[in-house]
């Protein structure tokens, strides 16, 4: 399908040929150090990086709770078969993720409104927010698969109508995150140019893409400029590490052959400005425990 970039949709993808790095038409940072809680080098190396490491956020005890209901939820029986639980690509009994964890667990349910992640995300996106997306990611130890490079923001404005770069995802270690054991691999700056994939968007891409993503995952070319220019990070730390990364930052993370699991917890805060639409790859909307479209206020 060869089609013309349209001129309306900055962020068109998947509609074209031939990669394109086009760049970012939004800010990345909408509020002020005023605004509390990061201060001015925090806000300033998120800006700059697309990405922000915290080691002291969450006591040893909350994680080690956080960790508990990731191991409940994996556990849980009646969720077992349930379209928000992801196994492992051809291993059906290794659980991947599960997605919808601010509503399936109480705990998780407060950790979506907790200050300490809530206030950043509401400075950082200058606004009120809410939770677009949860999902926990567990990378069992020796099977653990892994995640093709991407922005989250090329899937969710393509597949989930997310109008403009005004979202981030925050990620809590709830295992040490290692050289070893498939840590989140970033590409700093990255966030700052928008890739243009290539290829048609298969229907009910989700079912897939969950599992082993390869559309909306940029071309070699694309991905070894944006190396070029901005490097590599791999966000190791221990339990209770958090990133808070930016919608658009260029991101994977590989297998995981250690025996140490990398389990981590993700929040995926939106705008309240930045409501979704009807998706942009003009195909059916992806269901709501994967793309939020009523935020609890
Ligand atoms: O499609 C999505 O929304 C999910 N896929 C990836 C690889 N990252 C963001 C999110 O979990
Ligand atoms: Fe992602």
């Amino acid at each position: 399908m060869t089609t013309a970039p349209t001129n309306l949709d900055p962020y068109a993808s998947r509609h074209v040929d031939t990669p394109a790095i086009v760049p970012r038409v939004d800010p990345v940072v909408y509020g002020s150090a005023a605004d509390g809680p990061l201060d001015e080098s925090q806000l300033t190396a998120y800006e700059a990086q697309g990405f922000l490491v915290l080691g002291d956020l969450f006591g040893n005890d909350e994680v080690a709770t956080f960790a508990a209901e990731v191991g409940r939820l994996r556990a849980c029986d009646e969720l077992r078969g349930r379209a928000e639980v992801i196994m492992e690509p051809g291993a059906d009994d290794q659980v991947r993720s599960v997605f919808y964890v601010h509503e399936l667990s109480q705990i998780f349910n407060r950790l979506a409104v907790d200050e300490r992640i809530a206030g950043i995300a509401r400075q950082i996106l200058g606004s009120d927010v809410y939770v677009h997306q949860s999902r926990v990611n567990y990378k069992p130890g020796f099977t653990g698969k892994p995640f093709n490079w991407h922005s989250d923001f090329e899937t969710w404005h393509i597949e989930d109508g997310m109008p403009r770069m005004r979202a981030l995802s925050c990620a809590i270690a709830l295992t040490e995150n290692s050289e070893f054991n498939g840590p989140l691999f970033l590409v700093p700056k990255s966030h700052l140019r928008y890739v243009v994939c290539v290829g048609e968007t298969p229907g009910e891409h989700y079912k897939q893409s969950l599992k082993d993503q390869h559309y909306g995952v940029p071309d070699e070319t694309s991905l070894t400029e944006l190396v070029d220019r901005g490097g590599l990070c791999s966000a190791k730390g221990g339990p209770g590490t958090v990133v808070f990364f930016d919608c658009n930052t260029m991101h994977g993370s590989g297998g995981n052959i250690s025996p140490f699991p990398r389990s981590n917890v993700f929040m995926v805060f939106n705008s309240v400005h930045n409501q979704l639409q009807a998706p942009f790859g003009q195909i059916p909307p992806r269901p709501e425990y994967i793309a939020s479209r009523k935020p609890r206020q």
